[in-house]
């Protein structure tokens, strides 16, 4: 159930980021055709969204990203 809620705050948060790049008029952040609103990396720095959200890092700032790269480790 913990989990459950978790995920489903980063959810929310992960919306909240969407909904407030759609304000700032960034429609496509990383120029790669892909609209933000379903852009898995919003700004093209190779982190998917969920885990920039996950980790507190910005998904709409490419400068924003882990010093340790921990979600690499899966291959
Ligand atoms: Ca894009
Ligand atoms: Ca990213």
């Amino acid at each position: 159930m913990r989990y459950y809620m978790r995920n489903l705050l980063i959810i929310i948060l992960l919306l909240a980021f969407v909904t407030l790049g759609s304000v700032a008029k960034i429609k496509d952040k990383d120029k790669d055709g892909i609209p933000n609103a379903i852009d898995e990396d919003i700004d093209g720095d190779g982190v998917p969204n969920i885990v920039e959200v996950q980790h507190g890092t910005d998904p709409f700032n490419p400068m924003s990203y882990l010093i340790e790269d921990t979600f690499l480790g899966g291959g």
